[in-house]
């Protein structure tokens, strides 16, 4: 279930889903393109089993069909998802007239609006809205993912926020601090509590898995704390798609070399309603939070470079251009310091849709999710009662996040071979294969 199902990352979602299942095609000006998942780890990518043999990912271990996936959701806007497509701007029109007939009876169902969290110019998008306080809100969103459930005999349902970013939501003591006072405070109508909280609230109290794809804390400590209380599975925040991800290549590459970078700007405009929300300051501040704290386990991993606490310049800009729509223009700059006081400067340009980079990133994180919710570990030597879920923290999928989320007193890993390393890795443990060592011994003798 989407929240935000009717915005660009969510109908493109789900137009990718139906293209892929019913095998569609289309023309184009360069010939007929075939629908695929491209960007998908999962569904696009191969693990290396060694020896040269390679195999995809998703045929590692039993892993959910996209095919079978069953989407819903809620929007803030009434609009049927085929006119969602439409307004998004982000496909081919020869494929959205295929897609129409499948797409134009998805209505999202109402939901949360509170004008103190997304920017001012989303207001007249608002004309689907469930009504009464927080509590009401709470007991309809909770209703609405058993009647799905229901309806459609599903095994699992995942709730996933791709709705506008919210600015952040000030932590209080009393307030949001734990599972016992969110839950006092969503009765008192706190104005503090985020919709994207009253989801995730929701979501865990079905004992449904909660991915944030935005930026902002939607995991305040009381949420945190509910979902370990409840043993129910959270992720996120904020999909790393583009710029991020290769920021998190880029610079785990230069200080790997022993390279310092001294200086990242990051700028970029954008012209869909994701940009126009951000061109808000208080939505801004979330997502430049969230773009900014990418690089720090890199530095902190080179104390030859870097002294303790040392900080580089890092600058994130954001501005929305209508013209250019989900078309997502990225400029970066990396200065770094090279041998004898030399200067190294890297310059990118990046250009593309911004919700086809996403949309795979969003089927990975469910199917991912939904993977790990089925595999236990035990302790070397254990008993085999000892067997435990992993933490209801999924870190495991920080690959797919700007700034992922880790349980309380651990490690935050942002390099991208890291992440997919991990993933690769746990995985082929469950089969019983070794971690790739990449020593390729038997190469390196006679
Ligand atoms: P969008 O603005 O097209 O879609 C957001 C949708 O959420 C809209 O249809 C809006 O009406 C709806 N909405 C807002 N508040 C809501 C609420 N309380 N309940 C239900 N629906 C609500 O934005 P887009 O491009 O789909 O992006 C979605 C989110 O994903 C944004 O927060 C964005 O920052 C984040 N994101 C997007 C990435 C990308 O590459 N496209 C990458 C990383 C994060
Ligand atoms: C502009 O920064 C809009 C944002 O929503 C980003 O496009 C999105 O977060 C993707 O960011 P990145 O850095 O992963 O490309």
């Amino acid at each position: 279930m989407l929240v935000g199902w009717g915005g660009n990352n969510g109908s493109t979602f789900t137009a990718a889903i139906l293209a892929n299942k019913l095998h569609l095609s289309w023309p184009t000006k360069k010939g007929t393109q075939k629908a695929n998942w491209y960007g998908s780890l999962t569904q696009a990518a191969t693990v290396s089993l060694g020896s040269g043999v390679y195999i995809p990912f998703s045929n590692l271990l039993p892993m959910v069909n996209p095919d079978d996936i069953v989407i819903d959701g809620w929007d803030i806007s009434s609009m049927n998802l085929a006119d969602a497509m439409k307004r998004a701007q982000v496909l081919d029109v020869s494929l959205q007239q295929q897609l129409k007939p499948h797409m134009q009876n998805m209505k999202p169902r109402p939901s949360i609006y509170c004008s103190d969290f997304i920017a001012a110019n989303q207001k007249n998008r608002v004309d689907n809205l469930i009504s009464g306080k927080k509590q009401d809100q709470l007991e309809k969103i909770k209703s609405d993912i058993a009647d799905f459930k229901k309806s459609h005999n599903l095994d699992q349902v995942i709730v996933l926020w791709t709705a506008n970013t919210e600015c952040f939501s000030a932590v209080i003591e009393g307030v949001n601090d734990t599972a016992e006072n969110i839950k006092k405070a969503i009765f008192a109508n706190h104005s503090e509590i985020s919709p994207s909280s009253i989801f995730a609230y929701a979501s865990i109290s079905m004992g449904c898995t909660f991915i944030n794809g935005s930026p902002q804390n939607t995991f305040v400590p009381g949420i945190v704390d509910f979902a370990e209380k409840e043993g129910v599975f959270i992720t996120g925040d904020d999909f790393k798609s583009g710029q991020t991800k290769v920021k998190s290549v880029l610079v785990d590459f230069l200080v790997g070399a022993g390279i310092k970078p001294v200086s990242i700007v990051s700028y970029n405009h954008l012209g869909n309603n994701d940009g126009k929300n951000l061109s808000a300051h208080e939505q801004f501040r979330s997502k430049e939070i969230s773009k900014s704290n990418v690089v720090d386990d890199m530095i902190n991993s080179n104390n030859v470079l870097y002294t303790p606490g040392e900080k580089l310049d890092h600058v994130v800009v954001i501005k929305y251009v209508p013209y250019v729509g989900d078309s997502k223009r990225a400029m970066d700059e990396y200065t770094s310091e090279i041998l004898m006081g030399g200067l190294n400067t890297i310059v990118m340009h990046n250009m593309c849709e911004d919700s086809l980079l996403a949309t795979p990133l969003i089927l990975d994180l469910v199917l991912l999710a939904e993977l790990f919710s089925r595999v236990e570990i035990k302790r070397e030597g254990a008993s085999d009662e000892k067997y435990t879920r992993l933490h209801p923290v999924l870190s495991i999928l920080s690959y797919l996040c700007k700034a992922p989320l880790v349980p309380k007193g651990t490690p935050v890993i942002n390099a991208l071979s890291k992440q997919r390393a991990c993933i690769e890795n746990v995985m082929k443990a469950c089969i019983g294969l070794p971690p790739e060592n990449n020593m390729t011994l038997e190469h390196k003798v006679p």
